[in-house]
């Protein structure tokens, strides 16, 4: 059977835009900029792109392009020993995709309690307390109390993603993104609009961008632009590589890759202009300093930000678009993380689509349920930070291992410049053999470090 293929150009890359552009860019990369040198850690970020977030997505692309398969099947066909680091990627993905779609959930109802700000004024012990279930009393180590509330939101998103993995590439997730992108590119947008003339607003962002050049000596500022980097890129754990298997035969891979990553870190900065902003006001609205409002993550988007959306003009309006906004950055990069696994479970067993997504979804529904239990924040916690801070470093180095050291790296720069427009020198081999690697065990080490 022929294989499925993207409807267009533009179809494939708002698809790989959907899936790097996620949960990350707006409550991860803020505070990491922030913390890390504010306006000087764009250096090290940009430095980061360049040299390894541009030539990894190209990689992946080619990979995805030249073998036609998901992770599993592509690794084989590079080195028969390493079918296994297939396996690895697509369950990281699975994991991912398990506690992931949690947080949509979250957001999903936090869309609907923004209209009438149901949070009320404490929203610490509205999200923790009331909405978590977490009061003094309970144990928050009890897997088995089932958190009813989030049931229906989470059955909500798995749906979202279903029906994306089902009706497949061209039908499904091409169709989902082409609408979800512009609109959260233009929600974004309309939200840094209003905030940016309220008071204070500039501060924040001043506070977000203004240089401290001292800290570009420092090597765990260029760690974590880095790490970053290969988070928010979607690369190494079979998703780039899963769609880029279902591109045709003619596809610019080098300027995809280029957009991709250039409209993923566009859309940080400009998450970042909306979030410092909505901070500065928050803080000159309390009359509080910058250290006390800024956080970052889950705090920073369901305590946090709905504490400011209080104060904001028209919080009816500005609170669902924010948790929509959010909402849908999370469900593009969902569908991306379900669909690699989908896609290495079809080219591996031979299963069909409907069969893959029907299985996937409702065994991850089933799963997902233990993250919505009484103690499911401590676990999604815990997940994640081995996910993040060990497997998925892991599994780029040894990706990047086996590509630049056993195999030909020439040949796949040779099949990316064959199909593309502008080529690729040599400084791409330079990047996947040299910085992107030596970049990885820096952070891995220090990470494992730190973890034990
Ligand atoms: N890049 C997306 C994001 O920033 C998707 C992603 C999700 C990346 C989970 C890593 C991860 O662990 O949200």
């Amino acid at each position: 059977m022929k294989r499925e293929q993207w409807g267009s150009r533009t179809g494939f890359i708002l698809a790989a835009v959907g899936s790097a552009v996620g949960l990350g860019n707006i409550w991860r990369f803020p505070y990491m900029a922030y913390e890390n040198g504010g306006g000087a850690f764009f250096i090290p970020y940009l430095f980061a792109m360049l040299t390894a977030g541009i030539p990894f997505m190209i990689l992946e692309f080619t990979l995805g392009h030249k073998y036609r398969s998901g992770a599993p099947k592509t690794l084989r066909a590079l080195n028969n020993k390493f079918e296994w680091l297939g396996w690895f990627q697509v369950m990281i993905s699975a994991i991912i995709a398990f506690y992931y779609v949690v947080v949509i959930a979250w957001a999903i109802s936090f869309a609907y309690f923004a209209f009438t700000q149901a949070w009320g004024e404490d929203s610490n012990a509205f999200f923790f307390g009331e909405f978590l279930g977490l009061g003094d009393d309970s144990a928050p180590s009890n897997l088995g109390n089932l958190q009813w509330n989030l049931l229906f939101p989470l059955c909500l998103a798995w749906a979202a993603t279903y029906f994306a993995t089902y009706r497949g590439v061209k039908g499904g997730i091409e169709k989902v993104n082409k609408v979800l992108m512009p609109l959260l590119f233009v929600m974004v947008l309309l939200l840094i609009g209003r905030i940016i003339f309220l008071p204070g607003a500039l501060n924040g962002i001043n506070w977000l961008l203004e240089p401290d050049f001292s800290k570009i000596w420092d090597l765990k500022v260029w760690s974590a632009a880095y790490g970053q980097i290969f988070f928010t890129l979607s690369v190494g754990f079979a998703i780039m590589l899963s769609y880029a298997s279902y591109l045709p035969e003619k596809s610019d891979i080098n300027n995809n890759a280029f957009m991709t990553v250039l409209m993923n870190c566009g859309f940080s900065i400009l998450a970042g202009i909306m979030i410092f902003g909505a901070l500065g006001y928050m803080a000159n609205a309390q009359d509080k300093a910058l250290t006390d409002v800024v956080s970052s993550g889950v705090g920073l988007a369901f305590v946090t930000l709905p504490t400011a959306i209080n104060l904001l003009p028209a919080p009816g309006v500005m609170g669902p678009l924010f948790f929509l906004a959010l909402m849908f950055a999370g469900i593009s990069s969902h569908i991306s993380i379900a669909e690699a696994v989908t896609t290495g479970l079809m080219d591996k067993l031979g299963w069909s689509r409907p069969k893959t997504a029907t299985v996937f979804c409702s065994v991850g529904l089933v799963v997902s349920m233990m993250f919505i239990t009484q103690g499911g924040l401590l676990l999604l916690d815990l997940v994640d930070y081995f996910i993040n801070n060990i497997a998925l470093l892991g599994s780029c180095l040894l990706e990047l291992l086996l590509v630049g050291w056993l195999c030909r790296l020439q040949d796949f720069r040779a099949h990316a410049n064959s199909i593309s427009e502008f080529t690729i020198g040599n400084w791409w081999a330079v990047c996947i053999k040299f910085v992107s690697i030596a970049m990885l065990v820096v952070i891995l080490f220090n990470n494992i470090k730190t973890a034990f």
